[in-house]
C-alpha cells in the first residue's frame, strides 16, 4: 500500500522498469492492474478472516447472470485511490482513463437482472454485510453485437485474456455435477441411502472475483463455476470426444438458444451446474450442524433459474448428510428466499418432466415427492380443482419453477410496489393465499457508486461541493439539494456538466463507431434489451411520425433532437430483431433526409453494455421508460438516469411510479395506459388495434407507409411489423397509446425551451434519487429477509 502520490508513482515506475520491456499502454494498465489486485488482495484475506472467526451469517445470491462491467476503475475508486493514481499517472504523461479503456468488460448478462446482480454485490460489500455472489463463468459471455446491413450479428466476446484476468481460478474449490445415471437404494453404514449410479461427472471450477466495497474495508467474494471434464469421468456412456465437448460447452455461452430440444438441455445442464456446484461449496464450508444451517446461511435465488437450489438442498441433506425429508425440508425453507423478476409467461420458466426426468433424476424424484406432499396438503385443506390447478408444481408433464421456488422459500419478493401488488392479486394470487406472510416487495436499486460517483465524477464533485460529502455514504441526502434547485449559480454547473457529458460521449462514440453527433441537440436515451413489452418499436414509430410531420408541414421544425438505441435481441427473438433492423433503416433514412436531418438524428449504439451505459447516461436529458404497463417489472435504467438528472418519459409501470411519486409528476412526462387498464384489455380481448388505424388519420397513413415498404428494407421486415401491429392484434399496445406519446414529446419541446427550468426539473430528480440507491434496497433484505449482521472492517 501506500499513501501518497509520490509513493504511488515511484512503485509504478520501479515495477514497469522491472519489466524491462517496451512501454505502452498496454504494460501500464498491466502494471496498474497488478498493483491494484495487490491492494485488494489484503482486504480480501482480513474480511475472510473475520467472517470465520466471528461465525458471521453469509448470504449467498444466486444468479445465472452477473454483469459486472469494467472492474479496475470501480476498485480503484472504492479504495479511495482513483483520484490519486489518477493524478500520479498525468505527472506521468499517461491517462488513467485510457488506461481503463483497455480493458474488455465480460458480458455476463445481459439487462436488467445482471445488472442489479452487480449492484448487489457493491452495495453488500459497502455496507460491509456478508454477502457473496456465485454465478457461471461464460467463456463467450452473452455475445458481441454488430450490424451488418442493419441486422445485428452475434459473435462470442473474448474477454478471457492469457493474464490478468478479473478472476482466480480456485482449483483446491473444484467440485463434481452429477449428471444422468441410475437412481439405486444402497447400504451404507448406517442404514440404507438413495445414490445415482454411473452419472457422467462434470467438474465444476469456481474462479473467484473480489468485490471491493466502498472505502475498500470489506472485499466479498462472487464466486464463478466453469464446467470442464472431471477425472471421475473416465469411463463415460460415449465416446470421449464427445463427452468433452458437451461439457466445454456447458459454461461456453450465457442463454444458448433453447428452441430446440438440445438448447433446452444445455440450460439445464447450466442450471444444475450452478446450483449443485455453488451449494457443494456452501454446505462444504458449514462447520457447525447442519440443523442450524438457516442461522449461519441464507441462500437468495435471482427469478427462477437457479430454482433447482431447492430440490439440490434437498438432496445433499437426504442423500449426503442422511438428514430425514421433514428435518431437510424445514431447514430449505428457512435457508432459501426467491425474488421474482417478471410476470411474462413466455419467462416463466417450465421444463417438461421428461427432461429433468433422464438428465437429473435423483432431482426429479425429489421435485415430486415436494409436489406431492404440497398437493396432499392442499387436498386435507379442502382446496378445490382450479386452485390445485394452480398451485401444483408438475402438471401435465411440466414442472413450473416458479411455483417450485415460492413453495421452497420462506420468502417471496417482486422488484417494486406495483409489480409485486400484481403477483399478490393476480399472478400469485393462489399462492400468496396459501402463503399469506411469504410475499414482499422490496424496490430495485442501483449502486450511486457506480452510476453517479464513477460515471459522473464532475456531477458528483458538484454535489459534494455543493452538500458536503455525507451523501455517498447515505446518498437520501441527496434531497439536500433540492433547495439549490432554483439557485442560478448551481443550475449553470449543472447545465455546464450535462454539455461536458455529451463532449464525452460523443467523442467515445467517435472513437469506438466513428458516430458524429450534434452537442446542441436534445439527447433522448433509450437503452434496455430489446423486447416487445419495452416498445423501442413504439419509439421509431414515433420518429417516423416526426419525419412525416417535418416533410409536410412547413410550419413543423422542432428543436434539434438525437435519439439514442441501444441494446441487443435474444438470438432467436425473431420480432424483436426485426425491430432492430427497422431502427437501423429509419436512422439511415432520416439521417440522410437534408431536411429532417436539421431536426432529427438517429443513433443506434452498437453492442450496447455496461461501458456504454456509463458514457450514455450521465449525457441523458430525456430517458425513455415506456413499456406497456404492467410489463416491466421493475426497471433500473430508469433510476440511473433519473440520478443523473435526466427526465424521465414514461409510462406508469414499476418502479416509474415510485420515481413519479418521489420527484412529482411534474417533473416527468408521464403518458399512456395504467396497467389495470392494459390488464383488462388483455382479459377481455378487447383491444382492437384497427379501430386506432381507423380513428386517427396521422397513425393511418403511417400503417400504410409501413405496408407500402417506405420504412423497412425486405419482405420480412415489414411482414414481422406489420404483422405484429395488425394482424397479431398489436400485443404491446403500441399504437393505442403513441399519440399520448407523441403529444408527451412535444410538451418535452415545450420545456426544454426554457434551458433553466429544464436544469431545476433535472436537479430535482437528482434530488429525489437517493432512494433508488441499491444500499436502502439491499438494507431491506438483510433487514427484512437475510438478517445479517455488519462486520465492520475496522478501516
Ligand atoms: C428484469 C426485469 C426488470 C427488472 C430487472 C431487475 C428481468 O430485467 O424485466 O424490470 O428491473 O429484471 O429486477 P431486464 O428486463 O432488464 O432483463
Amino acid at each position: 500500500m501506500f499513501s501518497s502520490k509520490e509513493e504511488f508513482k515511484k512503485s509504478f515506475i520501479n515495477r514497469i522498469e522491472a519489466k524491462g520491456t517496451e512501454k505502452n499502454l498496454e504494460l501500464a494498465h498491466e502494471t496498474l492492474w497488478e498493483m491494484t489486485c495487490e491492494w485488494v488482495q489484503e482486504s480480501w484475506k482480513r474480511t475472510n478472516q473475520l467472517y470465520e472467526e466471528n461465525h458471521d451469517k453469509q448470504l449467498y445470491y444466486i444468479s445465472i447472470e452477473f454483469l459486472i462491467g469494467r472492474v479496475l476503475g470501480q476498485n480503484l475508486l472504492n479504495l479511495n485511490f482513483y483520484n490519486l493514481v489518477k493524478e500520479g499517472l498525468d505527472e506521468l504523461g499517461l491517462e488513467l482513463s485510457e488506461i481503463e479503456e483497455l480493458e474488455i468488460e465480460p458480458g455476463l448478462g445481459n439487462g436488467g437482472l445482471g445488472r442489479l446482480a452487480a449492484c448487489f454485490m457493491d452495495s453488500l460489500a459497502s455496507l460491509e454485510l456478508p454477502g457473496h455472489g456465485y454465478g457461471l463463468r461464460y467463456r463467450s459471455g452473452l455475445f458481441t453485437q454488430h450490424f451488418v446491413d442493419g441486422n445485428q450479428t452475434e459473435q462470442p466476446t473474448k474477454w478471457i485474456k492469457e493474464k490478468n484476468n478479473v478472476d482466480i481460478r480456485r482449483e483446491d474449490l473444484a467440485v463434481d455435477i452429477p449428471y444422468y445415471g441410475e437412481v439405486q437404494l444402497v447400504m451404507g453404514i448406517d442404514g440404507m441411502h438413495t445414490k445415482v449410479e454411473n452419472p457422467e461427472w462434470v467438474k465444476a471450477v469456481p474462479y473467484d472475483i473480489p468485490i471491493v466495497g466502498a472505502n475498500g474495508g470489506t472485499v466479498n467474494t462472487l464466486r464463478l463455476w466453469q464446467a470442464e471434464v472431471s477425472e471421475r469421468a473416465s469411463s463415460v456412456g460415449k465416446e470421449y470426444a464427445v463427452y468433452e465437448r458437451e461439457t466445454a460447452k456447458i459454461t461456453d455461452r450465457l442463454y444458448p438458444d433453447d428452441s430446440l430440444e438440445a438448447g433446452k438441455i444445455l440450460r439445464l445442464k447450466q442450471q444444475y451446474l450452478l446450483c449443485s456446484a455453488s451449494l457443494q461449496n456452501i454446505i462444504s464450508n458449514h462447520k457447525s450442524s447442519l440443523e442450524k444451517l438457516p442461522n449461519s446461511i441464507a441462500i437468495q435465488i435471482n427469478d427462477t433459474h437457479p430454482a433447482l437450489a431447492v430440490p439440490e438442498l434437498m438432496r445433499i441433506l437426504i442423500d449426503d448428510y442422511t438428514l430425514d425429508w421433514e428435518q431437510a425440508w424445514d431447514i430449505t425453507t428457512r435457508t432459501i428466499s426467491y425474488t421474482n423478476h417478471t410476470i411474462l409467461e413466455e419467462a416463466m420458466e417450465k421444463w417438461g418432466s421428461h427432461l429433468i426426468q433422464s438428465l437429473l433424476p435423483r432431482i426429479y424424484l425429489i421435485i415430486e415427492e415436494i409436489d406431492r406432499r404440497f398437493k396432499e396438503s392442499l387436498q386435507n385443506q379442502g382446496k378445490d380443482d382450479e386452485t390445485l390447478h394452480k398451485l401444483s408444481i408438475i402438471e401435465d408433464g411440466v414442472i413450473k419453477m416458479a411455483v417450485l421456488a415460492v413453495v421452497g422459500s420462506y420468502k417471496v419478493n417482486g422488484v417494486a410496489k406495483l409489480h409485486t401488488e400484481i403477483l399478490k392479486k393476480r399472478e400469485m394470487k393462489e399462492l400468496n393465499e396459501q402463503f399469506p406472510n411469504k410475499f414482499h416487495n422490496k424496490t430495485n436499486g442501483i449502486t450511486h457508486r457506480r452510476w453517479l460517483i464513477k460515471a459522473n465524477q464532475e456531477l458528483s464533485g458538484l454535489i459534494t461541493e455543493t452538500i458536503g460529502s455525507q451523501w455517498m455514504k447515505e446518498p437520501e441526502r441527496l434531497s439536500e439539494l433540492h433547495y439549490f434547485s432554483q439557485n442560478q449559480n448551481f443550475l449553470q454547473d449543472f447545465q455546464e456538466i450535462k454539455s461536458l457529458k455529451k463532449e464525452q460521449l460523443i467523442h467515445h462514440l467517435q472513437r469506438d463507431q466513428n458516430i458524429i453527433v450534434d452537442p446542441s441537440s436534445i439527447f433522448d436515451i433509450h437503452i434496455k434489451r430489446f423486447h416487445g413489452y419495452k416498445r423501442q418499436l413504439m419509439n421509431i414509430l414515433h420518429i417516423q411520425m416526426l419525419y412525416d410531420r417535418i416533410k409536410r408541414d412547413s410550419t413543423y421544425r422542432p428543436y434539434p433532437r438525437t435519439f439514442f438505441f441501444g441494446g441487443k435481441a435474444a438470438p432467436s427473438y425473431h420480432f424483436a430483431k426485426q425491430v432492430i433492423k427497422m431502427i437501423n433503416t429509419v436512422a439511415n433514412k432520416v439521417n440522410n433526409d437534408p431536411l429532417a436531418r436539421q431536426h432529427l438524428h438517429v443513433v443506434f449504439v452498437e453492442n450496447y453494455n455496461v461501458t456504454h451505459a456509463e458514457y450514455l447516461i450521465p449525457a441523458a436529458d430525456v430517458s425513455e421508460q415506456i413499456s406497456t404497463a404492467s410489463k416491466e417489472a421493475s426497471g433500473t435504467g430508469n433510476m440511473k438516469f433519473m440520478m443523473n438528472g435526466a427526465l424521465t418519459i414514461g409510462t406508469f409501470d414499476g418502479a416509474n411510479v415510485e420515481i413519479f411519486e418521489q420527484v412529482g409528476q411534474e417533473n416527468a412526462f408521464v403518458f399512456g395506459m395504467r396497467a389495470e387498464e392494459v390488464m383488462d384489455y388483455e382479459k377481455n380481448h378487447s383491444y382492437d388495434p384497427k379501430e386506432i388505424i381507423e380513428s386517427d388519420v396521422e397513425i393511418k397513413k403511417l400503417m400504410e407507409e409501413l405496408v407500402k415498404g417506405d420504412w423497412t428494407e425486405g419482405k420480412a421486415n415489414v411482414d414481422f411489423i406489420v404483422g405484429q401491429l395488425l394482424h397479431e392484434g398489436d400485443p404491446y399496445f403500441v399504437l393505442k397509446d403513441l399519440q399520448s406519446y407523441s403529444k408527451e414529446h412535444e410538451k418535452i419541446l415545450d420545456a426544454y425551451a426554457n434551458p433553466i427550468n429544464w436544469a431545476e426539473m433535472g436537479v430535482k430528480n437528482i434530488a429525489a434519487s437517493g432512494i433508488f440507491s441499491s444500499d436502502r434496497t439491499i438494507q431491506q433484505y438483510s433487514d427484512d429477509v437475510w438478517q445479517l449482521t455488519k462486520v465492520p472492517s475496522m478501516y
